[in-house]
């Protein structure tokens, strides 16, 4: 867990009226690009090198080892630079990566996280500049995290692995940490020429798949010692299974892997069939039994959640896809700020605060290129607008503790996952960047471009 201090923020609640014009595509670009380099600013200042920027005190913190720094926001920053042609700020990006990228280091890291962000970061880089260490500090980095695979007795990862050692710990895991490499590591593969690393997440796939119930569906937590899931609950497509969903589309889609498809579909019928629920007309997804298809748990969604409007839009059902992100769309309707968790019965609120989430805005640039329908600008540029007014600080961005205070009370810390997601998906909503394919795209969890870059 990060420590964070407390603050109250400066800006005004009120959401924005989302009907009326919006202001031309190419002057809202630019609004999110100077709020990018407002944050982007603040880090380079206070934080450069660490992980990530505390934006109260001016200090950075790190997000894998307390002790050492991969310098994350640097990696997750690449793409985003380049499409938003800050190509001086990549310049020292890359230049600080060269002198400084190293994964020999004798401490534990979240493979899961690694693996969308540092794996998909550097990937991404290598691909916005030609930069061939970058893959090679990709390649190096997944050789150092690939024995929580091989060392897994059901094939289906460890959570965390030593970069210098190999060893691997922590059996109990999840869908999200087990299913969310196909992009990177079937990515690897086809540019190093070496099978071993998407052999080892179809591996990762198959321990949970094996386990699919009749009705198909999946469980939440899983033992990859035993090779079973803990427990019967099934949150999809909630965290910590979210992503899982989300990869095995993107095994199809961007690496046109059958059995991907197959799995998408067979899951993805079953959680149509038994988890939507209907609540005053919205739509939401309900937690069941795997086994049985029961409804089980708590009427609770996390924000996170949000972003399946755009999954299950891309995977063939534009309806739901479209319900859902209205539904969201009511919760940031009436908090300007999309709390963390909501009990979707009454849209109340459950946990009060929001770590600068990218999942809505995730869900309105996909719906944007998949549909062209207007609404989903609007909803982006009242979500930037919200965030500029709530979250802004003088040294950058920071986290939301509790969106119900006025002003908000905010955290001191700002996620490096911004710096590849929010503004990325905003900017390229509005920018028509000569930089970015919007017809033939694809990024990873964690907002990462591994198709679609234009030279
Ligand atoms: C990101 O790290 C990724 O999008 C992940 O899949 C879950 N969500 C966080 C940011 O909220």
């Amino acid at each position: 867990m990060r420590r964070r201090s407390f603050i109250h923020g400066v800006g005004a609640a009120a959401a924005l009226p989302l009907l009326g014009a919006l202001p031309a595509p190419k002057t809202i670009a630019a609004q999110v690009r100077d709020e990018f380099l407002h944050v982007w600013n603040g880090y380079k200042r206070f934080a450069w090198g660490y992980d990530e920027l505390r934006p109260l005190s001016g200090s950075g913190s790190n997000f894998f080892i307390p002790s050492h720094s991969f310098g994350l926001s640097i990696i997750e920053a690449l793409d985003t630079l380049y499409v938003m042609e800050l190509d001086d700020e990549l310049e020292a990006c890359v230049t600080w990566l060269r002198s400084h990228v190293d994964f020999d280091v004798d401490g534990n890291v979240q493979m899961f996280e690694a693996v969308i962000r540092m794996v998909a970061g550097l990937l991404s880089g290598y691909y916005a500049t030609g930069e061939r260490f970058l893959l090679d500090a990709s390649r190096d980095l997944a050789d150092r995290l690939l024995p929580c695979f091989t060392k897994s007795p059901s094939g289906a990862p460890y959570r965390f692995a030593n970069l210098r050692t190999g060893a691997v710990s922590d059996p109990k895991s999840n869908l999200a940490e087990i299913g969310s490499n196909v992009l990177e590591f079937g990515d690897l593969s086809r540019l190093t020429g070496d099978p071993k690393y998407l052999q080892a997440s179809m591996r990762a796939y198959e321990a949970v798949m094996k386990n699919v119930s009749p009705i198909g569906l999946l469980g939440t937590n899983f033992d990859v010692e035993k090779g079973a899931f803990i427990g019967t609950d099934d949150v999809a497509p909630d965290e910590p299974a979210d992503s899982f969903y989300e990869y095995l589309w993107g095994g199809w889609q961007m690496l046109e892997l059958q059995r991907c498809r197959e799995w998408y579909r067979r899951c993805t019928d079953a959680i149509l069939k038994y988890k939507v629920v209907r609540v005053d007309g919205r739509l939401w997804f309900q937690t069941v039994d795997y086994t049985t298809g029961a409804p089980m748990g708590k009427p609770e969604l996390t924000e996170l959640s949000s972003f399946y409007a755009e999954l299950v839009a891309k995977g063939g059902e534009p309806g739901v896809g479209a319900a859902f992100f209205d539904s969201w769309s009511a919760v940031l309707d009436r908090y300007a700020i999309i709390p963390t968790v909501i009990d979707y019965r009454n849209l109340s609120i459950v946990a009060p605060s929001n770590a600068t989430r990218p999942e809505y805005a995730n869900s309105a640039f996909d719906l944007w290129f998949l549909t062209r329908e207007q609404k989903y600008r609007a909803r982006a540029y009242q979500y930037f607008g919200n965030l500029r007014a709530n979250a802004r600080v003088p040294n950058g961005y920071a986290d939301i503790g509790d969106v119900r205070t006025r002003p908000m009370t905010l955290l001191d810390h700002f996620p490096a996952y911004s710096f590849s997601e929010n503004f990325k998906y905003l900017y390229l909503m509005f920018a028509d960047s000569p930089r970015f394919d919007s017809s033939s795209y694809y990024l990873n969890t964690e907002g990462k471009i591994l198709r679609g870059f234009k030279r």
